[in-house]
């Protein structure tokens, strides 16, 4: 599958197109709704979201609620888009650092820095989590899960990697800041009114966690097969976010090669199995069937409402950069669009190894695919 987006933050719709998805899947509305929700939610959110109900209406490529192997297209409106509709406003000249005001509006010949934030803003990614949706919902037909977990908010978090059971996945879903720990996250929760207060913004890190991955997405054969620099890439292209790592990532510096590495043990029962995860189940850019893991910082978002030293275009002269609503954390909604980018990009490892027309024929190859690996 591919994919496209469109729409800017207040207009009047995002939108997107998905190519090269398979015929045959069944696709609920209301759990791509469910997922734009995810995605809205979050302590330290601002007040667009108490403005914004994200919900989708799809245009084309589905019928009789399944997947027909044509475009699928959609819309999602935007409910801010009257409040903006006839707005007019003087041309904005103090850009943002940290956004793509300055870079924007120079590398496009623009008149106002508006231009490179309409399309610029994170509001894009409500058209990636609902493409998300309908990868994971591919996914789900192979046993393959996304979920993720906050680990670090403003310099305060856990020790990672956490062990997810159901019960504590069930807690995450829940709870303000998607975080594991409810008595860390009260003082996260601290800090975050605390920057609120002072008009400064925080960042952070998240995990994403795929299980029910199987052996062989991805290659070593070319650069860009290889499973994890394209997981790497789509984490990247979620706004603010400055570092991507698969499992022990940046930990591993640290660690000799008999510490690090996964070993190899077999049983009959298990066939090839691991103790560990460190490598965070890919080895020579090819899924080893452990659990794929994730990690990602997000810097801290770049419109404060104190403002910072910036210039003005035109006079060149000193000013405050642009005070705008905004959120003053979104690392919880960063982690549910890299649930999206990361099932958008094994969705697509998932059809290059068994098939990219028809769903039951993705099924049935891998299925092949799991006998051929239990007979090894
Ligand atoms: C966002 C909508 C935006 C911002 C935020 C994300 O709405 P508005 O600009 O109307 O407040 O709240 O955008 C940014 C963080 C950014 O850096 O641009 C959303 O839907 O997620």
């Amino acid at each position: 599958m591919r994919y496209l987006t469109a729409g800017e933050s207040h207009g009047k719709y995002l939108m997107g197109i998905i190519d090269d998805y398979p015929s045959g899947v069944n696709i609920d509305i209301d759990f791509v709704n469910r997922e734009l929700g995810r995605r809205q939610v979050g302590y330290g959110r601002g007040n667009r979201m108490k403005i914004e109900q994200d919900k989708v209406e799809f245009i084309s490529g589905l019928s009789q609620g399944s997947s027909t192997g044509n475009p699928i297209s959609f819309l999602i409106p935007n409910k801010d888009f009257k409040n903006w509709n006839d707005k007019q406003e003087e041309p904005l000249l103090n850009p943002r650092p940290g956004h793509a005001d300055l870079n924007g509006f120079i590398k496009y010949h623009q008149h106002s820095i508006r231009d490179s934030i309409e399309r610029s803003s994170a509001r894009e990614t409500a058209a990636r989590v609902c493409t998300g949706a309908l990868a994971k919902l591919l996914l789900a037909e192979v046993g393959i899960e996304i979920f993720s977990y906050v680990d670090h908010i403003g310099g305060i978090g856990i020790q990672k990697p956490v062990k997810l059971t159901s019960g504590l996945k069930k807690q995450i879903e829940g709870s303000g800041l998607r975080f594991p720990d409810p008595v860390i996250e009260n003082r996260i929760k601290q800090k975050i009114g605390q920057a609120a207060q002072q008009g400064d913004t925080l960042g952070g890190s998240f995990t994403v966690i795929a299980t029910g991955v199987p052996v062989g997405l991805g290659s070593y054969t070319q650069w860009d097969f290889r499973l994890d620099a394209i997981i790497a890439k789509a984490i990247m292209s979620i706004p603010a976010i400055k570092a991507v790592e698969i499992g022990d990532g940046f930990q591993s510096k640290n660690k000799a090669g008999s510490l690090f590495h996964d070993e190899i043990f077999y049983s009959k029962t298990k066939g090839f199995y691991r103790k560990t995860n460190h490598s965070g189940g890919i080895e020579g850019g090819i899924s080893n069937g452990q659990d794929i893991i994730v990690g990602a910082v997000m810097k801290p978002i770049p419109t404060t409402s104190k403002g910072l030293k910036t210039v003005n275009i035109k006079t060149k002269k000193a000013e405050i950069s642009l005070k705008e609503r905004s959120d003053v954390c979104a690392v919880p909604s960063a982690s549910v669009i890299a649930e999206a980018m990361v099932a958008m990009v094994l969705a697509n490892a998932v059809q290059d190894k068994w098939g990219r027309d028809n769903m039951e024929e993705v099924k049935l190859n891998y299925q092949l695919w799991q006998d051929y690996y239990r007979n090894i």
